[in-house]
């Protein structure tokens, strides 16, 4: 047992074999399965424990560190059919609470720029466009990394209100074309590391078509640490135009400049350089990627099999055409997926049998046999985990 100990797997992982779950009649060595979680290549076979992935770092599941400096990694090898919500305790959190916060008065978002009379939004004007149940969206940092255990990225159930429905509020001028959207980012100590104060981002009007100024998550008040009590949430974005602690909103023109956030961000979200101006940024949309979380050791029928457990996200549309290898050398072959991608608001399992031919070290790769589906950060290698199999 690695990582997880017994209770962990009798708990989490051993629900991916539950009896709904199980299909009848799939051996290990049959032909790739149908989508739907109708086939189980391990019926009848017993959990002996997981391998861990290399060259990983941690902590993970416990937040550390303050301000700009305070991460929490989300332990993603915990993922299971009925545990695709990341609740609101391990989350994951990339800046955490300022100290100079002011949490005790009204809390009040500034609207301003070109729009025909500056104004207030207090939170009793967003209470009525609140939707309770947006549902689930996964979110991911830019800046996830193998150090982390690619831990910057989590599935929560969201609720807020829709940024048309804010926008439509606002009285804009002809020229206002983009909105900035700023958050509280002031901290009483220097930050140690690299992280930069100030969060704001510049949006055309149609990129926040889906984006929404959320109140609670997972059913619960916002936490301190993700933005209480109203942060802005872009479905299929990376996490830094994800602001928190929203306190302004800006109706801008075409000849803005970018915001030291955006230029913070450039090279994560994939942008050319490092522009000057709002415009010539990309969206900071997440590609279609996928990675295993948890390797599995399993005895089946009196052999030993390993069980790929794994997460596709991002993108825009949903593809069955996941594939999988397990060193350079090899091709990429289609994944068992026992769990059809149905969505690209969050994350999606999936699973695949691998008996390696020899112990020794591996290196697990995915990608999409779709040359039409963007896949930058998962061609590059970037999700590439490895491990060491002691034996076959
Ligand atoms: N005000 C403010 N908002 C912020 C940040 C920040 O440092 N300050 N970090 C951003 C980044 S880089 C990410 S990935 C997300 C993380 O949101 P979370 O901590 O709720 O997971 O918040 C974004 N919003
Ligand atoms: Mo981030």
């Amino acid at each position: 047992m690695t990582r997880l100990g017994r209770r962990a797997l009798l708990e989490g992982v051993v629900a991916l074999v539950a009896p709904g779950v199980l299909g009848a009649g799939c051996d290990v060595d049959a032909a790739p399965a149908p989508a739907g979680p109708v086939c189980d290549r391990f019926a009848g076979g017993e959990i002996l424990g997981l391998v861990p992935f290399t060259n990983e770092g941690g902590p993970l599941d416990t937040a550390f560190g303050a301000g700009l400096d305070g991460r929490l990694y989300t332990d993603l090898s915990k993922l299971a059919p009925e545990r695709l919500v990341t609740p609101n305790d391990t989350h994951y959190i990339r800046t955490r609470a300022s100290d100079l916060l002011d949490t005790q008065g009204p809390w009040t978002i500034a609207v301003h720029g070109r729009v025909r009379a500056p104004a207030t939004l207090d939170l009793g004007a967003l209470a009525p466009l609140v939707v309770p149940d947006l549902g689930p969206f996964v979110m991911e940092c830019s800046g996830n990394a193998r150090g982390a255990s690619f831990g910057l990225m989590s599935a929560a159930l969201w609720s807020g209100a829709p940024m048309k429905d804010v926008l439509a509020k606002i009285d804009a001028l002809p020229d206002a074309t983009r909105v900035l959207v700023s958050g509280f980012d002031t901290y009483g100590a220097p930050p140690r590391g690299s992280s930069t104060p100030g969060a704001s981002w510049i949006f055309r009007l149609d990129d926040l078509a889906e984006a929404f100024l959320a109140t609670a998550m997972n059913g619960a008040p916002l936490p301190l640490d993700h933005g209480s009590p109203v942060r802005l949430f872009v479905p299929g974005w990376y996490g830094c135009s994800s602001i928190k602690w929203v306190d302004e909103i800006v109706l801008v023109g075409d000849d803005e400049p970018a915001t030291s956030q955006m230029k913070e961000f450039a090279q994560r979200t994939h942008q050319s350089g490092v522009p000057d101006l709002a415009r010539d940024y990309r969206p900071a949309t997440i590609d279609q990627a996928a990675m295993p979380v948890r390797i599995e050791r399993w005895r089946v029928g009196g052999r030993l099999v390993h069980r790929v457990v794994g997460i596709m996200w991002g993108g825009s549309r949903t593809t069955d055409a996941l594939t999988i290898r397990f060193a350079p050398t090899e091709p990429f072959v289609p994944v068992d997926r026992c769990y059809a991608q149905t969505t690209n608001r969050t994350w999606t399992l999936f699973t695949h049998a691998w008996t390696p031919a020899r112990p020794g070290s591996y290196a697990i790769a995915c990608a999409i046999a779709d040359r039409s589906i963007p896949t930058k950060r998962l061609d590059a290698g970037y999700y590439v985990r490895t491990l060491d199999v002691a034996e076959t």
